[in-house]
């Protein structure tokens, strides 16, 4: 059996756009990375809103967060009771706030998941680095996976510095996970997510999400919207541009990848007006770019359909429907297909989807344009997986034919889009 992925891992990855929130005792310090020395009254946000944070996302296309509940420095952004270093402590909220229960109630009435990032470096805990630590870490765990609903993604960084360790009881970390929440999807330094090698947001093109055969295993492009991973005030003016942020969607999104955008709240307890600003012109480029594939009306043939029954018809490619698709019979490796919009239509993207409920297959293909009489390649590329988003010319034509070159296993594609995008 070729891997496929689990209902999770498929809701995950249709999800596309995580928003990602650093948040914490490094956002009054300005630190990065803290050293656990901080003084927990520091944590002091003037007017926190999570409500705030969780329109923006969903405003801006996210399916979900993933908050910090604790960075490296330890500081535990709910009321552990493993520990003292924690908001239980702080100024805000007289100490009986809890912020991972402010942004989970957020994220649940806007329709969100909702994820925690749990670091396993601890720079404050006095059980670090001794098998002690390990039950402390799981506790904590235990505590997020237990008392605040369901938790689609736990963020397990591998980050560890100096005086860090990268061995922890990660067996024992994923057990646990699956028992207390058997749908939750362990990222980075777990079996169900992995990171894709770079913090800018690029995945390299070739993009497999099947390691070893047997093991569904795909890639999340995490990518800082400043900087730096927590708000600073003298970043305000370093937020990416619209430019950077439909070259990320491109280069990670539409390379078989989830994007994991991290957006800051300051000290108020906000998202910063720049980075909303920034998510809003996101939002409203990427409807335009993607509101109407310009194929919808085309008709499509195909070197050939599966014969063993019936409904593998190469026009299933424009339905829009993910259940539905274009497959060739078992044993092919290679095949193509013709899309014919009647008229020439302008374009430079073209968006091409297998039904990765069934699996990753294509391996290389080349896309070809019908111009001045003869077909012309305009873009080649290796693997689509869930998404390829294919830059091309911008061009005029009538037809386009996606020539799958060589296949693991019989190629199937779900879409084929095509649009037009100006800002390219
Ligand atoms: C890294 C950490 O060290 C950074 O501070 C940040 O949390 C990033 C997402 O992961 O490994």
């Amino acid at each position: 059996m070729p891997a496929t992925p689990t209902a999770s891992q498929l809701a995950w990855q249709r999800g596309e756009m995580y928003m990602f929130v650093h948040f914490g005792i490094n956002t009054f310090t300005d630190n990065e990375w803290g050293n656990g020395t901080e003084n927990p009254a520091w944590f002091n946000p003037s007017r926190l809103d999570a409500r705030q944070w969780a329109t923006v996302a969903q405003e801006a296309g996210f399916s979900g967060i993933i908050f910090t509940a604790k960075h490296h420095e330890g500081f535990a952004l709910w009321p552990t009771q493993y520990s003292d270093f924690s908001v239980k402590h702080s100024s805000w909220e007289q100490g009986a706030g809890d912020v991972v229960k402010a942004v989970a109630e957020a994220c649940r009435e806007a329709g969100l998941k909702f994820g925690i990032y749990l670091s396993p470096w601890d720079r404050h805990e006095p059980t670090y680095g001794t098998p002690a630590y390990d039950d402390f870490y799981i506790n904590q765990l235990t505590e997020l996976l237990t008392n605040y609903g369901p938790i689609f993604e736990v963020w397990i960084d591998g980050a560890h510095g100096e005086g860090g360790i990268s061995n922890y009881d990660y067996p024992r970390i994923y057990q646990t996970a699956k028992t207390l929440q058997p749908d939750v999807l362990i990222a980075i330094s777990g079996r169900d997510i992995r990171w894709v090698g770079n913090e800018i947001g690029v995945a390299p093109e070739t993009q497999w999400s099947v390691e070893e055969t047997t093991w569904w295993y795909p890639a999340e492009c995490d990518v800082p919207n400043r900087p730096g991973w927590f708000w600073h005030d003298y970043e305000d003016d370093e937020v990416k541009s619209l430019k950077d942020h439909l070259s990320i969607y491109f280069s990670s999104v539409g390379n078989n990848c989830v994007l994991l955008l991290n957006v800051p709240p300051n000290r108020e307890g906000l998202l910063p007006e720049p980075d909303v600003a920034r998510l809003k012109e996101f939002r409203a480029a990427l409807d335009a770019i993607f509101n109407e594939n310009l194929a919808q009306h085309a008709s499509v043939k195909a070197s050939e359909v599966r014969a063993d029954c019936i409904g593998w018809s190469a026009q299933n490619v424009l339905d829009g429907k993910t259940e539905t698709f274009w497959a060739t019979n078992e044993g092919a490796t290679q095949g193509w297909l013709e899309v014919d919009m009647g008229e020439p239509v302008l374009i430079n993207i073209v968006e091409l989807q297998e039904p990765i409920q069934y699996g990753q297959r294509v391996a290389s293909f080349r896309l070809e344009a019908w111009i001045s009489n003869q077909w012309k390649i305009i873009a080649r590329g290796t693997t689509i997986g869930y998404k390829k988003l294919a830059r091309t010319a911008t061009i005029k034509t009538r037809r386009i034919r996606l020539v799958i070159e060589s296949a693991k296993a019989s190629p199937a594609i779900q879409t084929v889009g095509l649009y037009y995008a100006p800002h390219l």
